[in-house]
C-alpha cells in the first residue's frame, strides 16, 4: 500500500523515562531483557481492528467525531481494503506486532451469505499481503454475532433455528479467515447470548443452543487443521442484561456442563470484571486456577460509573496487578494484551491513535517492571504460603487426602482448643506492594 496516513510521524522509539516528547515510550523498551525475556516478548501487544480503525467514537447523545481522512465513507471493499494499509502503516509506526479482528470490521457485509464472503475474502487477501510485508502477526480472530438485527434476540442462542444458521454460516467463515492468516486464536464472546427478560425465554434452550454452536466450532477447527486456541470473553451485562457468559467462573461452569472445556480457554477483560462486580486479579486467578488462563483484553472503566467504557488501560498500579498474574502463569503462550479500548470521543484526531496506544503501552510496561520485581523479591508470595503452611502439616495432610473423618477432626477440635488465629495483615501487605512501585 501506498499510503501514508500519519506522515509526520516516525516510528516510535524509547526515549528514557523523563523523556518530554509526547510520541515516544517512556516504559516500554521493546528488547530490554527483563525476567529471562524481552519486553516485547511478556507483553505481546495487540490493537484492535474494530476500536482502531471502525469505531467513530459516537456516543448515546452525539455522532462520532473520529476524522478519518484515508475513509471514503462507503461501504466499498476498496475502501474497506484501504483501511487495511493505514491500519498496517499505524501497526508498524506504533510498534505493535499483533492484531486482533471481527469479520464486520475488516470487510462489509454483502446483500447475501455469498457476497459477505467475498467481500471477506478480499480484504482477507489485503491483510494477508501486508502481513508478510510487515511481520505482524495475528493474536486472534472472530465473527460479529451481534451487530446486524437478526441477532436482536441472540445469534447461537436465538429463538429462530435461522437465525443460528446465520451465525455458524459466520462462524465457519471467520474461522477459516483466522486460519488463513496464521492466527494464535479464535474468540467466542457473546454479544448478544443472553436475554433481557425471563418472561419470552427458554434459557435452557439457549444455553444448550450456544452449546451446540461451540461443539460444531470445534469440529470445524479440526476438519479444518485450525491449531490456534479458542476462548471465551466473560462479560456479566451490556448488551443484554444477563449475558450466559458473565463472569470466568459462570464460563468455567458452562465449558465443563457441555464437556467444552478441553477445547477452550479465557480471554479476561478488565472491564467486564469490574462490571461483573470482580477485581480483574479475582477474574485472572479464577481463570489460572482451573488451568483455563488464555489471554487478556487490556483495557478499563471508570470506576464512578460503571458501564463497559473502554478506556485504555493507563494505570500502572493495574498493569502490575495483571502482570503479576501473567508471570505467575508463566507468561503467555498463545494469548497477549489486546487492547480492546477505545479513545475518549473528546480525542477524535487520528494522532491521538497513537497517544491512546502510547499510554496503555507504557502503563502495561511499567506495570510489568512492577511485577517483576514484586516476584523477585518474593515476600508477597512468602507471606501467603507461610500463611497456608498449617495445611502442609500432618493434620492438613490427613483431612486433604480423606483419611481422617468428622469424628476424628472433633477430637482434635477438643485436643487444640481455641486455636491461635494469625493477623491476615493486609495493610501492611498493600505496602510491601507499594514499595516497588
Ligand atoms: C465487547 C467485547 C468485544 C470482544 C470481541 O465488550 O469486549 O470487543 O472482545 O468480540
Ligand atoms: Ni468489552
Ligand atoms: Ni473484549
Amino acid at each position: 500500500m501506498t499510503t501514508e496516513a500519519f506522515p509526520d510521524v516516525r516510528k516510535i522509539a524509547y526515549q528514557g523515562i523523563d523523556g518530554d516528547q509526547p510520541l515516544g515510550f517512556r516504559r516500554y523498551e521493546p528488547e530490554r531483557m527483563i525476567a529471562g525475556k524481552s519486553m516485547r516478548d511478556h507483553l505481546r501487544f495487540a490493537s484492535c481492528y474494530w476500536h482502531t480503525m471502525r469505531n467513530p467514537l459516537a456516543d448515546p447523545f452525539g455522532v462520532g467525531t473520529s476524522q478519518t481522512p484515508w475513509d471514503d465513507g462507503t461501504q466499498s471493499v476498496e475502501n474497506a481494503c484501504r483501511r487495511v494499509g493505514v491500519f498496517f502503516e499505524f501497526l508498524e509506526k506504533i510498534d505493535i506486532d499483533f492484531f486482533c479482528f471481527h469479520d464486520r470490521d475488516i470487510a462489509p457485509e454483502g446483500a447475501n451469505v455469498a457476497e459477505s464472503e467475498r467481500n471477506l475474502e478480499a480484504v482477507v487477501e489485503t491483510i494477508e499481503a501486508e502481513m508478510k510485508k510487515s511481520g505482524r502477526r495475528l493474536l486472534w480472530g472472530t465473527a460479529c454475532l451481534f451487530t446486524h438485527q437478526r441477532y436482536a434476540s441472540g445469534a447461537g442462542t436465538s429463538p429462530l433455528v435461522d437465525v443460528f444458521c446465520h451465525a455458524a454460516a459466520q462462524v465457519k467463515v471467520a474461522l477459516e479467515a483466522t486460519h488463513r492468516l496464521g492466527g494464535e486464536g479464535y474468540v467466542f464472546w457473546g454479544g448478544r447470548e443472553g436475554y433481557g427478560s425471563i418472561i419470552n425465554t427458554d434459557m435452557k434452550r439457549e444455553r444448550r443452543s450456544l452449546a451446540r454452536l461451540l461443539h460444531l466450532a470445534v469440529d470445524h477447527k479440526h476438519r479444518i487443521g485450525f491449531k490456534g486456541q479458542f476462548y471465551i470473553e466473560p462479560k456479566p451485562k451490556e448488551p443484554t442484561t444477563h449475558q450466559y457468559d458473565s463472569d470466568a467462573a459462570t464460563c468455567l461452569n458452562f465449558l465443563r456442563e457441555f464437556d467444552l472445556l478441553e477445547h477452550f480457554k479465557l480471554n479476561i477483560e478488565t472491564n467486564h470484571a469490574w462490571l461483573a462486580g470482580h477485581t480483574m486479579e479475582h477474574e485472572l486467578q479464577t481463570s489460572m486456577d482451573a488451568g483455563a488462563l488464555g489471554s487478556i483484553d487490556a483495557n478499563m472503566g471508570v470506576w464512578t460509573n460503571g458501564w463497559d467504557t473502554d478506556n485504555f488501560p493507563t494505570d500502572p498500579i493495574l498493569g502490575a496487578q495483571i502482570m503479576r498474574c501473567v508471570l505467575k502463569m508463566g507468561g503467555f503462550t498463545t494469548g497477549g494484551l489486546n487492547f480492546d479500548a477505545k479513545r475518549r470521543r473528546e480525542s477524535f484526531q487520528p494522532i491521538d491513535m497513537f497517544h491512546s496506544h502510547i499510554a496503555g503501552m507504557d502503563a502495561m510496561a511499567h506495570g510489568l517492571e512492577i511485577a517483576s520485581k514484586i516476584q523477585e523479591d518474593g515476600g508477597l508470595d512468602a507471606f501467603i504460603q507461610d500463611r497456608y503452611a498449617s495445611w502442609d502439616g500432618p493434620l492438613g495432610k490427613r483431612i486433604l487426602e480423606g483419611t481422617a473423618t468428622l469424628g476424628d477432626l472433633r477430637d482434635e477440635a477438643a485436643r487444640i482448643g481455641e486455636p491461635d488465629l494469625p493477623s491476615g495483615r493486609q495493610e501492611m501487605l498493600e505496602g510491601v506492594f507499594n514499595r516497588f512501585v
